[in-house]
């Protein structure tokens, strides 16, 4: 059913009826999939359905302008554009709504979305890059309303870098930076702050983006004017509309269900921004939602009879039918004939999805029914394991919960006896073989990961000279620019000036002003723009001028990068960098360390954690080596320390995953990381003056966390583990116990409690004083070793208090 990508002007009258009769199948194909959906939904074999229906016809107008190379960053209204262009069949379809497991199936989420959630690969089974040209994209949608947004300016911009910056290597991505980034958006969707943001930074920035919005005047049950000024999105940024003197937007209006109109406006569109680079706003009005939001509420609560009538009048593929019968394109027998069809076609696409989502369950079941009536005839309480036998095998459409919920209920009756061996394994190797389809792909699983990419000392002549730590950085990323010439980096100050810190002094003059940018000050969307770029195989690396503003961007972070390539299981990748700087230096919003809230909202994103600008550098060199997306956190006061200038700039490698002992000692194991180590190594040294002798462990990398176990290794040693850092009590200390004590198994060693030394619950107060008092001191670090070890040997060491 996929449109030819021939364009109106060129086309007989019979090609152009066909093409119009073949779109008008689509739109009504998709309706009977969204009228289907949702009675399956209320029938119980689905759980939950948002469907396209009222949004049909402007997306075929929309598919017909979109072409191979092009991207989509949308949301889950958009099935119809998906089946225009040939990436969404009703079996996939309905395998999407049941949650269908298996990707080839449910190549949109292999069940991990619910329905509606669309997504092209842009990934071979080895998670090599396919040739992105020569296939219709789109990038993976996320149920936070407008959280398509910022990726979509970095998707844009990318046509912008590969036609403008030279030297790229643009195969598998670009035609000259011809491809159109497409946006779509409910209208209520656009009172996000995130709407805003990416609208002005892609006029800024003069990308081909084509934003449409689907305006149905309500967003759930909240009328139009509850949302929107004027309850007019292109009226009140008209202000955006480009003019003689002033790049700008083009702005475009036009009704939901004219498609004739909306064929010739989406050409427009693309003509314009694939041409020209100029963003475009489409507002598509007058749409309507036949069966309300989704399946968990009628609309009829909401909308008052007029509304009704309305809607019911101006259906979109109503419309279109009316139009081609008036243009004799078709009779209405003939379409009638294209409706009845439709409804036969989505009954059986929907049957076959069912069965084969069904059979393998049922398959699984029938194994494990054999299995219990085995094991039931040696069991003394052979009554009750058969009464679980037979219950489970009266369940005509089992899933698995159902499965293992029986299993382990009767392992547990059966654990005094023979069968008991048997049913565990069999537990044991059902679980191992069906976790993964919930749980795999979190992170990277190619050749590329993290975890390929060895350690690569920084190397020093005999004459190498100790400089200013950001000269270090500086130095290195000018040579990460000349080695990868598809890098490029992007935040507030990073251009002109070189950054805050001058970790970047002179690229701009020697890299361009394209890879080496000046942005607007919107975190949210500078980590879209960098998530955008890397899903078109750039490899940015998107600055945050400080940790503290890294909030901003944590949400994007966290809904979408890092779920990006669990929720495609792993048919998309974004390996995108993130720089920022943080820990200590001047008062609360300069001085964060919220470690513990990052790491726990980004889990799918490397979190790194370097003491200085050596150790960063030689993550950026690792990272741009591997695959997958990363945030460093830079030490804010360390960019005038002194550290030695290495030789091997660009070349060597900070390994992830792995700690370094700083020094080695027998009493007690001291972890921490970041700007606070500094600190810790005082307190080891002064400590070793009285005879406690610390070894002092630098995390680096927070998540992957310690994968030889070095630090357990440790207190096997010393027998007595402190965590400190400047987070809040409960943070990333809290998630370092977890992981020693019980993931690393550490407790078995522990001589004395374990413990953690941290900031205070409050943000760091400004000044010295104020830092003193915020945040863990050299003789908070030393008093707090010399406790526990007096309670080791209260003569020895006395009491201070
Ligand atoms: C950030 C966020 N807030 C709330 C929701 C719940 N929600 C889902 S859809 C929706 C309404 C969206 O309306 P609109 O943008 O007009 O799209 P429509 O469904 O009308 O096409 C809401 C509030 C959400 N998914 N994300
Ligand atoms: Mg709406």
């Amino acid at each position: 059913m996929t449109q030819a990508e021939t364009t109106a002007a060129s086309l007989t009258f019979d090609d152009f009826k066909k093409e119009v009769l073949n779109d008008y199948k689509i739109a009504v194909v998709s309706r009977e999939c969204s009228l289907l959906g949702r009675r399956e939904v209320l029938t119980g074999k689905a759980k939950f359905g948002i469907f396209g229906d009222g949004k049909e016809v402007p997306q075929l107008a929309m598919a017909k302008a979109f072409k191979n190379g092009d991207f989509r960053s949308g949301y889950y209204r958009d099935q119809t554009f998906m089946m225009a262009i040939g990436e969404l069949t009703i079996e996939q379809f309905f395998a999407g709504l049941y949650g269908h497991t298996d990707i080839n199936f449910d190549p949109m989420t292999a069940g991990r979305q619910m329905g509606g959630h669309f997504a092209t690969h842009s990934l071979n089974a080895d998670g090599s890059w396919k040739d992105l040209t020569q296939q219709k994209n789109s990038s993976a949608d996320i149920s936070p309303t407008a959280g398509q947004m910022p990726r979509l300016v970095g998707l844009a911009q990318a046509s912008k870098i590969y036609r403008d910056v030279p030297g790229i290597d643009t195969t598998n991505f670009s035609n000259n930076g011809n491809e159109v980034a497409w946006g779509t958006i409910g209208n209520a969707s656009t009172s996000e702050g995130l709407f805003f943001e990416a609208i002005n930074a892609a006029g800024v920035l003069q990308i081909p983006m084509v934003m449409s919005v689907w305006d149905d005047e309500y967003g759930i049950s909240v009328h139009a004017r509850h949302q929107t000024t004027k309850e007019n999105i292109s009226e009140i940024l008209a202000g955006f509309q480009r003019d003689d003197e002033n790049k700008g937007y083009e702005i475009i209006r036009v009704k939901g269900w004219d498609y004739a109109e909306l064929v010739s406006a989406y050409q427009r569109a693309s003509d314009l921004a694939r041409e020209q680079h100029v963003p475009v706003l489409i507002h598509v009005i007058e749409l309507t939602q036949p069966q309300g939001h989704s399946t968990s509420g009628s609309h009829e609560r909401y909308k008052n009879a007029d509304r009704l009538q309305w809607e019911s009048d101006f259906d979109c593929i109503k419309q279109m039918k009316e139009w081609m019968v008036t243009f004799n394109i078709a009779s209405s027998e003939a379409l009638d004939a294209i409706d009845a069809q439709a409804k036969k076609d989505v009954l059986e696409g929907k049957k076959a999805a069912w069965s084969a989502f069904t059979q393998p369950i049922k398959d699984e079941k029938a194994e494990l029914v054999g299995l219990l009536e085995k094991i039931a005839e040696s069991s003394i309480n052979k009554v009750f394991v058969q009464k679980y036998a037979n219950d489970l095998n009266d369940i005509k459409e089992p899933i698995r919960k159902d499965l293992l919920t029986t299993a382990r209920k009767v392992l547990r009756m059966v654990a005094k006896e023979n069968g008991r061996a048997e049913l565990a394994a069999w537990i044991a190797s059902y679980t191992q073989k069906i976790q993964p389809k919930f749980s795999a792909n979190l992170f990277s699983e190619s050749a590329q990961n993290v975890f390929s990419v060895a350690e690569v000392p920084p190397v020093y002549a005999d004459n190498a000279e100790e400089v200013d730590a950001r000269l270090v950085l500086r130095d290195n990323f000018d040579a990460i620019f000349t080695k990868h010439p598809n890098t490029m980096v992007f935040g507030e100050d990073a251009g002109n000036i070189g950054d805050v810190n001058q970790g970047l002094e002179g690229m701009q003059e020697k890299y361009g002003e394209l890879r080496v940018a000046d942005v607007g000050i919107r975190e949210a969307t500078i980590l879209g723009q960098g998530i955008g770029l890397a899903l078109r195989g750039l490899r940015p690396i998107a600055e945050i001028q400080y940790l503290d503003y890294l909030l901003y961007a944590v949400q994007i972070m966290s809904d979408d990068l890092a779920t990006l390539q669990y929720r495609t299981a792993g048919k998309q990748k974004a390996p995108l960098i993130i720089r920022t700087r943080g820990h200590r230096l001047e008062g609360i919003w300069h001085s964060g360390s919220p470690m513990g809230m990052i790491i726990n909202a980004v889990r799918g994103i490397h979190v790194l954690v370097p003491r200085n600008m050596t150790k960063a550098a030689g993550f950026y060199n690792t990272l741009l080596e591997t695959d997958e997306p990363a945030l460093v956190v830079e030490c804010l006061n360390g960019y005038r320390l002194k550290e030695k200038m290495p030789s091997n700039l660009g070349d060597f490698r900070t390994a992830i995953g792995v700690t370094e002992t700083l020094k080695q000692g027998a009493d007690i194991t001291l972890v921490s990381y970041g700007s606070t180590l500094r600190l810790v190594e005082q307190a080891a040294n002064e400590l070793l003056e009285i005879g406690i002798d610390c070894e002092v462990i630098d995390a680096q990398s927070l998540l992957p966390f310690d994968i030889h176990h070095d630090i357990a290794k440790s207190i096997q040693k010393t027998n007595r583990l402190l965590v400190i850092d400047e987070d809040v009590p409960g943070g990333a200390s809290a998630y370092i116990l977890q992981q020693v004590v019980e993931e690393q198994g550490a407790y078995a060693y522990l001589d004395s409690k374990p413990q953690t030394l941290t900031a205070k619950a409050h943000r760091p107060a400004y000044g010295t004083d104020g830092d003193y008092f915020s945040k863990p001191s050299a003789e908070d670090i030393y008093e707090k070793v010399y406790a526990m070890m007096h309670e080791v040997d209260p003569n020895k060491y006395p009491s201070l208090f």
